[in-house]
């Protein structure tokens, strides 16, 4: 952990009464579900009331995986409704696609210089996503996809980076780059902290709980979409594996019930453990019947909201316009403080 008075690069522009800044996106790849929801949009709403917030749809990362053109341009819109219709407040917070604003790509450049592949290796998405793939033909971007997180996260200057537990290990590996570069440059970066909420962190899959909620494996009956029309969720909740026996409780030997715990509870705003007693001499189709109503009234004003932003389709674009001149305006700083430190001639 770095010292606090280690976070400042001292050449920054000062920024007195700043409160600390986050940073965190999410990549427009598909149906956002539950799980994002729960582990990083609802956070990030919240973080609104301490932190100045940046939040960007990262469509550089999503094309690691190949996507269908109409799909991609279509899913980012969405990806951002969802970000504005959840409340995050586009007043308040920068909100923005990352290929709008070129420096992404420029600083992971960079930073690829002092990235080591003995690093990149060693992270688990990579080697999940790449566990069936032959050698041969595994992009580079897939491979690098680290290395554009670290630059995002590291233009902003940013303290701290909500993500669900799968994204822990990359803010780590952020972490290390950024120290190596400034130990071997000079100071140019903050070293960001990963914030990862307890409930929520990491939501399983509705039908196998030993898995994550993922939107691009498993079934439909997986996951609840964000946009999942109310007696799709009912069902698909009622459909959702448990465990043997037949109390509502959680354990180490639950995983089914101990998931849908801890939906209820980071929904309802309840700790676990009230619930359980709650359901004392209940069995499963009740909690069940319960949960399905609770996630419905979650995400029925969302859903609401985000048919209005569709029908306003200007709103959405103003507010990626005003998003991407506040996001380059920061991330040109710095971008112009790591070309001085490594040594490239500025551009007369
Ligand atoms: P996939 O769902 O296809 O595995 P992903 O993990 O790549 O997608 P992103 O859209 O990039 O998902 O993730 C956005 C955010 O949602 C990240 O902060 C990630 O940690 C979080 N997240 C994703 N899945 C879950 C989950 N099951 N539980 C909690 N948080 C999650
Ligand atoms: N890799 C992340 C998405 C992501 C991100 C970021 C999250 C890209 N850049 C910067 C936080 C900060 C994922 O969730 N799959």
């Amino acid at each position: 952990m770095s010292e606090a008075a280690d976070k400042q690069p001292e050449a920054e522009a000062p920024r007195p009464e700043r409160r600390p800044r986050v940073f965190s996106g999410i990549q427009p790849s598909g149906t956002l579900h539950l799980g994002n929801y729960l582990g990083a949009v609802r956070n990030w709403v919240d973080m609104q009331e301490t932190h100045d917030c940046v939040y960007c749809a990262v469509d550089l990362h999503a094309i690691t995986v190949r996507q269908v053109r109409a799909e991609l341009r279509r899913n980012t819109i969405d990806l951002v409704n969802l970000f504005l219709a959840s409340g995050v407040d586009p007043e308040r917070s920068i909100v923005f696609v990352q290929s709008h604003v070129p420096a992404h790509a420029e600083l992971m450049w960079i930073l690829n210089t002092i990235t080591y592949m003995g690093e990149l290796r060693r992270m688990t998405q990579y080697k999940d996503k790449t566990a069936e793939a032959e050698g041969e033909s595994i992009a580079v971007g897939l491979f690098d996809y680290p290395v554009l997180m670290a630059a995002d996260i590291l233009l902003y200057r940013a303290d701290a980076v909500p993500v669900g537990e799968d994204q822990k290990q990359h803010v780590e590996l952020t972490r290390d780059v950024a120290e190596r570069f400034n130990n071997a440059f000079g100071k140019a970066f903050v070293v960001p902290e990963p914030i990862i909420r307890a409930g929520g962190a990491r939501v399983m899959s509705l039908d196998d709980p030993t898995k994550k909620m993922s939107k691009s494996a498993g079934s439909e009956n997986s996951y609840v979409a964000v946009m999942d029309p109310p007696d799709v969720i009912r069902r698909k909740i009622k459909r959702a594996v448990t465990d043997s026996g037949a109390e509502v409780r959680g354990g180490p030997d639950k995983p089914a019930l101990t998931n849908l715990l801890d939906i209820y509870g980071a929904l309802a705003g309840e700790p676990v453990a009230d619930i359980e007693r709650r359901y004392e001499g209940k069995g499963y189709a009740d909690f069940k019947a319960d949960l399905g109503e609770v996630v419905v009234a979650a995400l029925t004003p969302i859903q609401a909201r985000i048919k209005e932003l569709e029908a306003d389709k200007a709103y959405t674009v103003d507010v990626l316009k005003t998003g991407a001149d506040r996001a380059e305006a920061i991330a040109s700083r710095t971008l112009a403080k790591v070309r001085e430190r490594v040594g490239l001639v500025p551009r007369p």
